[in-house]
């Protein structure tokens, strides 16, 4: 096997059913082996959305998603797209191409020392230097990927390790040239001890296998106060995140534990929808008031940054539960009075298990249940604000009636994905993909890819900031060439609202926030997949059933609506 071989090999040992690329001299071997070994290879059209692709791919199935990019440029385009999965707690395998060992440092194409390039955002580099190395080092990868906070690891696979031994020697022997000097025989002897020594120990079979990986635990004294202290609370208030989904194969499990601890809970990232549509203990709306008047919060998977305000509305009085993987993470801006340092999921699990039934709090729960209604009747009077064009509300009502049970929405924006948070119901564990911690404009395309592929059967609706679609609209591309039937709605608000939004106010200038109403589903159907224009109101919904039924016939299809002016999101600042 030459190198490619084996690095397909452990791909495929691990069951990876899909390799993201884009292409590049030095991975040309891995793209031909994975492809041989009947791993799918898609090919995009820029480096960053081949790595949200796996990251997508490994939010919904919890194996590590994997993409290979070349040397050089291909690895520093993957950059904004990895730091995004480290933030997110994301597990991916990133393998890049290098320079030939020989030549590093000698200024060979696209050679530039990628170590610390790479270091500070994944959790692992693994710098192969002996073809032989390629299989153990890529199979080290799948495991750090997912050990304790899952995150991406880098694996540089240099280009001469993965081509056919012959070839490689021809190629040394050839750059030794023919001369009889002294330097030229020193030189060609040691390009021939080089290749001797990358290519050692390859004549011994080697069989590929994925190692175990263990589910990091908290401690049962942990499990025991917390359940302790759940049981004695009045007005106690879960918070469940993306982290809690780490095991994605877990989430039906974590869902029926959650209904069986029967406290109010609140879902935010990767967690929404882990209760389905409409469950009663599901509150959507006015979690800081509800914060503010529990006496005792457990975070599960979610840490106390800038999306939980910093835990600044937690009581001090409050008993805080903090389940989380990272030690660091669980006392982010806040000291938890009970660190649960392990898998969230789990660790719900088991404290439901001991817990047993709920002790019911009708009133605690009613109270939450009467503010959410409240709001829901607010986001009702917005949606029948009617104007010239499509009010955002009303956009996101119309989608959430319009949308499959098996929907999956992935969303890339400002405020218009901000809106669309608060009006769509992700429908089941695992629904709802957004950027993460990171707020990475830019995530929509690579993700709504993985998702796909991740969920093949699915309905898959891009929500997409017109800002925002502008860094994945080339991916329309890929989304036709490899059949993907994305369902992207853009929100065409001609702007960079949320940014515009404050920046008007304060400083009484929009400048660097304008775009005009561009005609992106032109661009889609210059790609050679469907595209609609919505500047009316009356024609919002006839157009998103016909975008389904495109869809459902195995095409991509751009919804480009033009967007009312709204104050919807007024005061909402992130920082
Ligand atoms: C990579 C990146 N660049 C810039 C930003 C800053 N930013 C946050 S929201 C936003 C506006 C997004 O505009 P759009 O996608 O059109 O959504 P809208 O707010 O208009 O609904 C910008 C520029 C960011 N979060 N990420
Ligand atoms: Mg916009």
């Amino acid at each position: 096997m030459n190198g490619g071989e084996r690095l397909a090999a452990v791909l495929a040992a691990h069951g990876v059913p899909v390799l993201f690329t884009l292409c590049g001299g030095h991975i040309s071997p891995l793209l031909v082996a994975a492809k041989a070994r009947g791993i799918r290879v898609v090919d995009v059209r820029d480096e960053a959305s081949a790595v949200f692709a796996a990251d997508a791919t490994a939010r919904l199935s919890g194996t590590p998603g994997v993409a290979a990019v070349t040397a050089g440029p291909g690895l520093t385009n993957t950059i904004t797209a990895l730091k995004n999965a480290q933030l997110a707690h994301s597990p991916l395998v990133l393998l890049g191409g290098a320079a030939p060992t020989a030549l590093q440092g000698r200024g060979a194409l696209q050679d530039i020392d990628q170590r610390p390039l790479m270091a500070p955002h994944v959790k692992l580099v693994r710098q192969v230097r002996r073809v032989t190395d390629l299989g153990p080092a890529l199979t080290e990868a799948f495991a750090a990927a997912r050990d304790g906070v899952p995150g991406p690891v880098f694996v540089e696979c240099p280009v001469d390790l993965l081509y056919d031994e012959a070839s490689i020697r021809q190629w040394y022997d050839e750059a030794g040239g023919r001369g009889k000097s002294v330097p030229d025989r020193l030189l060609r002897w040691y390009l021939k001890r080089h290749a001797d020594r990358l290519f050692a120990g390859t004549d011994l079979p080697e069989v590929a296998r994925a190692n175990e990986v263990r589910l990091p635990q908290a401690g049962e004294g942990a499990v025991g106060r917390a359940a302790n202290a759940l049981a004695r609370a009045e007005r106690p208030l879960l918070v469940v995140g993306s982290q809690a989904l780490a095991q994605a194969s877990n989430a039906a499990r974590l869902a029926e534990a959650l209904a069986r601890l029967g406290v109010p809970v609140y879902l935010s990232g990767m967690a929404r929808g882990l209760l389905g549509r409409d469950h009663p203990l599901h509150m959507r709306h006015a979690r800081r008031e509800a914060l503010r008047a529990s006496d005792c919060v457990l975070l599960a998977g979610v840490a106390c940054d800038f999306r939980l305000d910093y835990g600044r509305h937690i009581r001090r009085s409050a008993t805080l539960i903090a389940a989380n993987r990272g030690a660091r993470e669980s006392r982010l801006n806040r000291r938890p009075s009970i660190a649960a340092v392990g898998d969230a999921g789990e660790f719900i699990e088991r404290l439901a298990a001991r817990v047993g039934e709920g002790a019911g709090r009708p009133d605690w729960i009613g109270e939450l249940r009467a503010r959410d209604a409240e709001r829901e009747a607010d986001i009702d009077a917005r949606a029948a604000q009617a104007g010239e064009h499509v009010n955002p509300v009303a956009l996101f009502r119309a989608l959430d009636q319009i949308a499959a049970d098996d929907a999956v929405f992935v969303a890339d924006g400002g405020d218009f994905v901000a809106t669309a948070s608060y009006i769509l119901h992700p429908r089941s564990p695992l629904s709802w993909l957004d950027p993460g911690v990171f707020g990475t404009l830019g995530v929509g395309a690579g993700f709504a890819l993985g998702a796909a592929l991740a969920r093949p059967t699915s309905e898959l609706w891009l929500v997409w900031g017109d800002g925002a679609s502008g860094y994945g609209l080339a991916e329309f591309d890929s989304f036709v060439r490899h059949g993907i039937p994305v369902i992207a709605v853009v929100g065409n608000d001609a702007g960079w609202a949320q940014i515009a939004r404050e920046q008007v106010k304060l400083l009484n200038d929009d400048v660097g926030t304008v775009l005009a109403r561009t005609a992106y589903h032109e661009v889609a159907r210059g790609f050679g997949a469907e595209g609609f224009v919505v500047e009316h109101p009356r024609d919002l919904e006839w157009t998103l059933r016909r975008a389904k039924e495109v869809a459902a016939s195995g095409r991509p299809v751009l919804v480009n609506v033009w967007l009312d002016k709204t104050d919807f999101r007024e005061g909402s600042i992130s920082m």
